[in-house]
């Protein structure tokens, strides 16, 4: 009952609740889109019985790609439709996926399409982030600020690819807007010059098997770059966030550069704790599966990778969903006469990214039921702007609380085959895994949209969210000598 005598809508009850830094039992009860209760004994007009069941924040997917064109102009296999309820399925109530303006795109224009898309689609809800290719003067002076005002709060850019990097004064000109306004940068960050001379050989001496896709993109690739964006980032003190970061070499970087007390953030992703190069050394394009940008590495990038998650240094854990078929549509323009160079990078993973860390990290006791809450939910809220209207299960935090709930059987076993996954590209890397516990029931804002295996929302109840300038987004407020120099001499650098 709630104080007034009437019963809640819907009471989630005998659970055990985990946030990311409390597991207790608890009822916990939803009015409207709101939880409205945590305790015990409440009462609600619906009740869903959790006993012996995990009650967690639903999945905050904060890197994915969904009804995007690669800049090859490869379309995503995924609408935002599939690729929602595909995300529901897995137990994640929020994307955040990417707006891409290619070269010749107006970003407003962008925006607005992507934006009517979702709207019409969405079955969970979503937040942008956009892709910065043509940072020209409407781009920084107009349309980039008229989106962060928006709520737009985050802009990922290329260090690699021909059709997407941009040069280091460009990334200074980006970074600059950023830091003004109150945004993420978001970089890929890959030396684009080792990669293309050595796939340049490559190709040239006949080796274009995807695994040569994995020797092109060299660790020191990844370690070189980011060490180049942290010091551009210092120059105009801008926080980043280094997207799919895959070798110990990168890691390292990141932690010195954080040791130092920058700003600096860092992704990794399922296929870099769960897939190694390997994967990709299959006969024929079999490989082309697995070839995503970075690649993935060997156990001991691995490890790394899960040091760097448990330790901090790697704050968010995001699937980097990029689903394309293994044919003529996707991953195989040129059938099996494909090259590594002509394939679309990416691995589909929106829907299995929670469940394989649920078995892998907290069911085989790498980290705790907390520490995979803030992995898969609450630290993309607090990164990205969204906390706590997602991310954690409370009453009170905000009078916007949304609440997305996944109520974990904590051991029922799943064996992984490409006909579990909703996605669209008719696979999955993760075949055969063996996966312990599973979001059997997903609430998005009070309604359940997935129960025992049955999808119950409608298409388009999906909302934007808009998000706002949190403590991480906020510069330091440190300069380099140099600045502080031009400061003291009162001729400081004009935004
Ligand atoms: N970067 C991504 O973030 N996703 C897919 C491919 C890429 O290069
Ligand atoms: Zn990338
Ligand atoms: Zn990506």
């Amino acid at each position: 009952m709630s104080t007034a005598g009437t019963p809640y809508d819907l009471v989630i009850r005998g659970g055990t609740v985990a946030t990311e830094d409390k597991t207790f039992a608890a009822d916990v009860a939803i009015s409207g889109e709101k939880i409205a209760a945590i305790g015990t004994g409440l009462r609600g007009k619906r009740e869903i019985d959790a006993t012996g069941k995990l009650v967690l924040p639903g999945g905050i997917d904060s890197h994915c790609h969904i009804e995007q064109v690669s800049s090859f102009g490869i379309p995503c296999a995924d609408d935002f439709y599939s690729g929602t309820v595909s995300a529901a399925f897995g137990g994640t109530t929020t994307i955040m996926s990417f707006c891409a303006q290619h070269r010749e795109d107006v970003l407003e224009k962008v925006l607005a399409d992507y934006t009517a898309k979702a709207r019409a689609k969405a079955v969970v809800d979503y937040g942008f982030h956009l892709i910065i290719a043509n940072p020209n003067d409407r781009t920084l002076g107009t349309d980039l600020p008229a989106a962060i005002g928006q709520g737009v709060r985050s802009f990922k850019i290329f260090m690699t690819y021909d059709r997407m990097r941009l040069s280091d004064e460009q990334i200074l000109d980006v970074m600059s807007v950023a830091r003004r306004d109150g945004a993420l940068l978001m970089v890929h960050a890959e030396n684009h010059g080792i990669i293309s001379w050595l796939a340049g050989k490559m190709v040239k001496q006949g080796n274009v098997a995807p695994r040569y896709h994995a020797i092109c993109h060299t660790r020191g690739s990844e370690a070189e770059a980011i060490n180049r964006i942290i010091t551009l980032a210092e120059v105009v003190d801008c926080p980043i966030l280094i997207v799919h970061v895959s070798t110990p070499e990168g890691i390292e970087t990141i932690r010195q550069a954080q040791a130092r007390g920058l700003k600096v953030f860092a992704e990794t992703c399922p296929q870099y704790l769960f897939l190694t190069a390997k994967d990709i050394d299959r006969p024929g394009v079999l490989g082309a599966a697995f070839c995503c940008s970075p690649p993935p590495r060997d156990e001991a990038a691995q490890e790394a990778c899960w040091q760097g998650l448990k330790d901090g240094t790697l704050t968010v854990y995001s699937s980097d969903h990029a689903p394309y078929k293994m044919d003529a549509s996707g991953k195989l323009p040129n059938g099996d006469k494909t090259t590594f160079k002509e394939m679309a990078n990416g691995v589909p993973g929106i829907e299995l990214r929670v469940p394989l860390l649920f078995t892998f990290g907290y069911k085989a006791g790498r980290i705790s039921i907390n520490e995979f809450v803030g992995l898969t939910s609450t630290r993309h809220a607090r990164t990205y702007g969204l906390y706590p209207k997602k991310g954690t299960i409370a009453v009170g935090t905000d009078a916007d609380i949304a609440i997305c709930i996944a109520i974990w059987d904590p051991d029922k076993r799943v064996k992984v085959d490409a006909s579990l996954v909703h996605d669209n590209t008719g696979y999955t890397p993760y075949e055969g895994r063996e996966l312990t516990g599973w979001p059997v029931t997903v609430l998005s804002r009070g309604e359940v949209i997935v129960d025992n295996g049955k999808l119950s929302a409608e298409r388009g109840r999906g909302k934007f969210l808009p998000r706002q300038a949190s403590e991480p987004l906020k510069p330091l407020g440190r300069q380099i000598p140099e600045m502080a120099q031009l400061e003291a001499w009162n001729t400081p650098l004009q935004p």
